[in-house]
């Protein structure tokens, strides 16, 4: 497996060298200043890549290479997106970059309702209140039909803390929910909100997934020939959210996924706390149905609640069982070495981390932490080398 490490590069108020002394050795980024839907320039990557190889890593995923939320939405003329995005990949593989994680979530990456939850034993961590999320959408955004997608216990919660929360409660709840898209994208307002919600009217599961499959039919025969392996996010957390389908939620979803299009280069990003959030998600199963489709991990684990909330809980404590899920990922990399392939390694990264320590009062990305990441990472590691000394030596 190959420790990696995501990097916000101009927007991370992390440093490459503190990054060094984690002991990772990828780098995941993204040129985060590029507009949606925009060429990436051969010109723009090698310069990044010099920054990453300068500082003694191995660029070895892009994460995200964002698909626009026209291609999502299917509408109009396509072809200028979709050739833009073949242009990226080529220009990625130009420069030796060839893992390539997207995620295909209508309008908002991940979303939680709190940013700094406290930890029991000290720390922050970011939480999906079920509850805060239902006051948000019956009675912030107002949309319609949100109260059937809750129980009666939640909508009772939602309505208490809807009535004591100040103003300035209910700001840090939009903001909450809204700090998933990562880089310097745009927030919306409440307002703004509900105008990107229209214009996924009469977009339904069904055409959600009309629309994916068209996506993969234009990028992955391009991804194939360059051999750059694409790797889809799960949806986080795993289920329809706002009124928005959420097609990337489960093992049958990602089985869907691989057969939309059945090519090497057709992947996954296995992230285990985005699946580890769904109550029937059995994440070492689904891991070991899709293993040789895995081009990226993200290891982080969840503690689910009985109303649908969760917190991220530190690596190796919360819900999914990450040794047994460690394991499935070295016994595929076994089975690529037994097949002679020389690109084994799973790429994997801490994903998320709690904010620990001196992360406190840094102003760090939200989730992106350095001590609760290198604890995470200081853990995985613990995790890899224990099961890796039962199988037998690596080969060098
Ligand atoms: C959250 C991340 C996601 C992920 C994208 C991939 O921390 O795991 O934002 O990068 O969904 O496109």
């Amino acid at each position: 497996m190959i420790e990696s490490w995501r990097w916000y590069g101009e927007f991370d108020k992390i440093t490459l060298p503190e990054v060094a002394q984690t002991g990772a050795t990828g780098i995941v980024t993204a040129l985060h200043d590029i507009p949606y839907g925009e060429v990436w320039s051969r010109e723009a990557i090698a310069a990044r890549q010099a920054q990453v190889r300068g500082a003694g890593f191995d660029w070895v995923v892009v994460e995200s290479l964002p698909i626009h939320e026209r291609i999502k939405r299917g509408e109009g003329d396509l072809s200028t997106l979709f050739a833009n995005y073949q242009q990226s990949l080529a220009n990625l593989a130009a420069e030796g970059v060839d893992r390539v994680c997207y995620n295909f979530m209508p309008l908002l990456d991940w979303t939680r309702t709190d940013l700094t939850a406290p930890v029991a034993r000290g720390g922050q961590c970011l939480r999906f209140s079920a509850p805060r999320m239902a006051a948000f959408e019956i009675h912030m955004l107002g949309r319609e039909g949100a109260e059937e997608d809750y129980l009666p216990e939640v909508r009772g919660k939602a309505a208490i803390w809807f009535q004591q929360a100040s103003e300035a409660d209910r700001e840090a709840l939009l903001a909450s929910i809204m700090a998933g898209l990562p880089g310097a994208f745009d927030r919306y307002s409440v307002a703004g909100l509900r105008t990107a919600l229209a214009g996924y009217d009469g977009i339904g599961r069904e055409e959600l997934r009309a629309n994916y499959k068209r996506f993969l039919q234009e990028v992955i025969p391009t991804a194939q020939e360059l051999g750059v392996r694409m790797c889809v996010h799960p949806d986080d957390p795993p289920r329809d959210i706002l009124g928005l389908p959420r097609i990337v939620s489960t093992g049958d979803d990602l089985a869907w996924v691989l057969n939309a299009v059945d090519a090497p280069a057709n992947g996954i990003t296995l992230c285990s706390g985005s699946l580890g959030a769904h109550p029937d998600n059995d994440v070492p199963a689904i891991a070991r149905s899709v293993a040789p489709r895995i081009h990226f991990a993200h290891l982080r684990n969840v503690a689910k609640e009985a109303d649908g909330s969760f917190e991220e809980a530190a690596h190796l404590e919360g819900d999914t069982d990450m040794v047994a899920l460690i394991a499935v990922l070295l016994e595929e990399e076994g089975r690529r070495r037994a097949e002679g392939r020389a690109d084994d390694a799973i790429p994997f990264r801490p994903d998320h981390g709690h904010d620990l320590l001196s992360d406190i009062g840094r102003d760090l990305i939200p989730g992106y932490p350095l001590i609760g990441r290198l604890r995470g990472l200081a853990e995985l590691r613990g995790v890899i080398a224990g099961l890796g000394h039962r199988q037998g030596p690596h080969p060098a």
